[in-house]
């Protein structure tokens, strides 16, 4: 089975999407997402000069020399644009084989582990009131393991909060220019406190709940939230700090019990091997689309379990529906499997461009025995949503000194 063709669609349901779709002689074709939030021509380039030529003619069956000739035969290895066209290309490969063999890609990985996907859903509020009201709506459709972000008194953004009440799909698209915003570690600790002190008062410990630190803080600074949000229970604090330095999380393991989660931007193994093999995390939330697609996701989620670390998915509105298939499947079969982020189906035109058949209930997603990803993209409807350049924001602290968004 020879791969014949491979087509790229940039399109814009509302915020920008990379989509690859690798065709096969025998008619079997397979989809793959290689969105980078921002940077999304990157990928297109990378993949039609440098990645397209080099395939056609190859059997589609070589998933895994596929991924070696991409990643060991380029000389530049890693990065996000390299692994996220790596990754499409594999989705898409694992597509084929699945609809090849009439078996969803879960059972090309070893079958079920479970019954259904645990998800955990968000609720961004303008203040700490409006927070927990958006929480009581998810817990009463279900969700059991909800994530709460508040806006910052003082500061005139906050990550994660819907300023113009607009749709948190939207949220990040459709920016010409990146927006800056600020940070002030001092305001954020005098509200998160309450944040969650009054999420137990209000919902006791029936419900979990995490936390997006979005790597504002320094590793001293995520100890010390880590401590004074101890007597809740998260689940976890998610990116509390960057970890370039994988050591800056052994500074922060050291001084609290709670569980901490990051990798949503990682590209490969390599960015988070320490951080597993100390046990310095509990949850690796590395994407499909940005470490190098299921083949990588598979390698990292196996060696994870080996040091107690579960996947946790990254499910933001800028991983595509095909992003989200490839997770289901992942996160069906692996033993260590922990949790899914989910911020529902986006909006119409993107459920246009994109088909599923899963199924949400009581905070937990199905899927159905679909060959392949399970999921259909329509190059006609892609069409009609341009591309629109758009950038994440920026964030600077009070005094004007660039900090991490
Ligand atoms: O592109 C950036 C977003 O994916 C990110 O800001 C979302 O942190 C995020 C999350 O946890 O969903
Ligand atoms: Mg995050």
């Amino acid at each position: 089975m020879k791969i014949a063709e491979i087509k790229v669609f940039v399109s814009c349901p509302g915020r920008n999407f990379v989509t690859v779709k690798v065709l096969t002689d025998t008619g079997v074709y397979g989809l793959g997402d290689a969105t980078v939030n921002g940077r999304e021509m990157s990928v297109v380039a990378y993949l039609e000069e440098h990645v397209v030529p080099c395939l056609i003619g190859r059997n589609a069956h070589d998933i895994e020399d596929i991924w070696q000739y991409l990643y060991k035969g380029a000389y530049w290895r890693k990065g996000p644009i390299t692994m996220a066209a790596i990754a499409a290309i594999d989705m898409a490969l694992w597509d084929i084989k699945g609809k090849a063999a009439n078996l969803p890609v879960y059972q090309l990985l070893g079958g079920k582990s479970r019954k259904g996907v645990t998800l955990y859903a968000h609720a961004n509020g303008e203040n700490i009131a409006d927070t927990l009201d958006k929480a009581e709506g998810l817990i009463e459709q279900g969700f059991k393991v909800i994530r709460l972000q508040s806006a910052v008194p003082g500061l005139k953004v906050t990550y994660g909060v819907l300023g113009d009440k607009k749709d948190y799909f939207e949220l990040q698209g459709n920016r010409p220019l990146p927006p800056e915003e600020e940070w002030s570690t001092q305001k954020y600790f005098n509200m998160i406190v309450d944040l969650f002190e009054q999420a137990r008062e209000r919902f006791g410990y029936t419900v979990d709940f995490v936390h997006d630190v979005h790597s504002r803080l320094t590793p001293i600074e995520s100890a010390k939230l880590g401590q004074m949000l101890e007597k809740y229970n998260l689940l976890f604090l998610e990116d509390a700090s960057m970890a370039e330095n994988q050591d800056n999380y052994k500074l922060i393991r050291q001084k609290t019990s709670t569980p901490l989660a990051i990798g949503e931007t990682y590209n490969t193994i390599w960015d988070c091997k320490d951080l597993i093999q100390n046990q310095l995390i509990d949850y690796i939330r590395t994407a499909a689309t940005h470490a190098g697609g299921i083949t990588a996701l598979r390698r990292i989620a196996d060696y994870a379990s080996i040091y107690n670390v579960k996947t946790a998915p990254h499910g933001a509105p800028d991983l595509s529906p095909v992003c989200f298939a490839a997770h289901m499947h992942l996160n069906i079969w692996a033993p260590n499997f922990g949790i899914q982020e989910f911020v529902g189906f986006g909006n119409e035109q993107l459920q246009k461009l994109f088909k599923h058949d899963y199924r949400v209930e009581n905070g937990m997603a199905y899927m159905s025995d679909a060959p392949g990803l399970g999921i259909e993209f329509d190059e006609d409807a892609a069409t009609e949503y341009p591309y629109k350049r758009s950038y994440l924001p920026v964030s600077r602290l009070e005094d004007g000194t660039l900090w991490n968004w």
